[in-house]
């Protein structure tokens, strides 16, 4: 769901005391902060039922940016933002996104400003990731990858396919692939998760010998919300994927219905399109 249409929940100018700051005396003497956030989230089920569960405790997020911010120190405003905006949407369960707004009233600079700030906005993505592996163990590569993307805090592995065996595609003189298709959800930017991806690669000692080749672990990024992104490094949605019946079909076991934000075609109908091809 794009952030536009969450609902909000405003906190304003939540005063605090913190040690921030690049120069010793503010890390000694501390001084005055104001914090602001929009807390994004649906309020929709709290609203019809009046059960606070169902929402985000207002009184909580502001108790815990208190002791947040009173308990760590940082020299920048832009790491205690970025540090606490990552605690609070791994801490509340219906926080789906947040602006944060880290203002410095007394920012010790000799100058008669009104205030310096920092605002940021960072929230969960959902993103798909193909699974593959036609060396030794297959199973057991496939499964260490899915566990250390569940040791990792940035990412929540919310849906897993079944795996699948596979005729090799590109280059076919290598052994059959079992393969499968994970949805997650991430706190990562898509080369942050690439990076992640490669490194579990690497630890399924994964070497990077024949393109198309046999591997012990392939993890790609199918798709990242509805993103489009071409760079040298990084091209989502990927862009083979419509041709890939190995990544179609664990794909529609878990999403048939996701569009592609490009073709403009659902996961279904690029399956059923693939397989009149065969
Ligand atoms: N890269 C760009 N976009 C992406 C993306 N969306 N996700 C870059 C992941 N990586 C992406 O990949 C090379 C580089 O692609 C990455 O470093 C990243 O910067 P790689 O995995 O190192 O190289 P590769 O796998 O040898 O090449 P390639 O083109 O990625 O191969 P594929 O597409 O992974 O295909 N047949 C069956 N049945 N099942 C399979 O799983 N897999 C392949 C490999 C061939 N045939 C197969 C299967
Ligand atoms: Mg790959």
């Amino acid at each position: 769901m794009k952030r536009e249409a969450w609902d909000k929940i405003h906190i304003k100018n939540l005063e605090v005391f913190g040690k921030h700051g690049v120069f010793p005396e503010e890390n000694k003497l501390g001084q005055k902060f104001l914090i602001n956030a929009v807390l994004y989230t649906s309020t929709r089920e709290a609203g019809k039922t009046d059960d606070l569960t169902k929402s985000i405790h207002y009184g909580e997020v502001s108790h815990f940016m208190t002791k947040y911010m009173m308990e760590h120190t940082f020299q920048l405003i832009e790491s205690a933002a970025e540090q606490m905006a990552k605690s609070l949407l791994l801490q509340f369960e219906h926080l789906e996104w947040i602006d944060l707004e880290i203002q410095k009233p007394w920012a010790p600079i000799g100058l008669p400003l009104e205030s310096v700030s920092v605002e940021i906005s960072r929230g969960w993505h959902r993103a798909f990731i193909a699974t593959g592996s036609n060396l030794g163990e297959r199973g057991a590569y496939i499964r260490q990858g899915i566990e250390a993307l569940k040791a990792c805090e940035e990412c929540v592995v919310e849906k897993e396919s079944e795996l699948i065996v596979t005729e090799p595609y590109g280059v076919t003189e290598q052994p059959e692939f079992l393969n499968g298709m994970l949805q997650i959800k991430t706190l990562f930017t898509p080369l942050e998760l690439l990076e992640k991806l490669n490194e579990i690669e690497a630890s399924a000692k994964r070497e990077r010998k024949v393109h198309w080749g046999p591997r012990t672990l392939d993890l790609d990024i199918i798709f990242y919300d509805d993103l489009v992104l071409d760079t040298e490094r990084l091209t989502i949605p990927h862009p083979d994927m419509q041709n890939r019946e190995f990544v179609l079909q664990p794909l529609a076991e878990l999403a048939a219905w996701y569009r592609h934000p490009v073709l403009g075609k659902t996961v279904r109908k690029m399956l059923e399109e693939l397989k009149e091809k065969r």
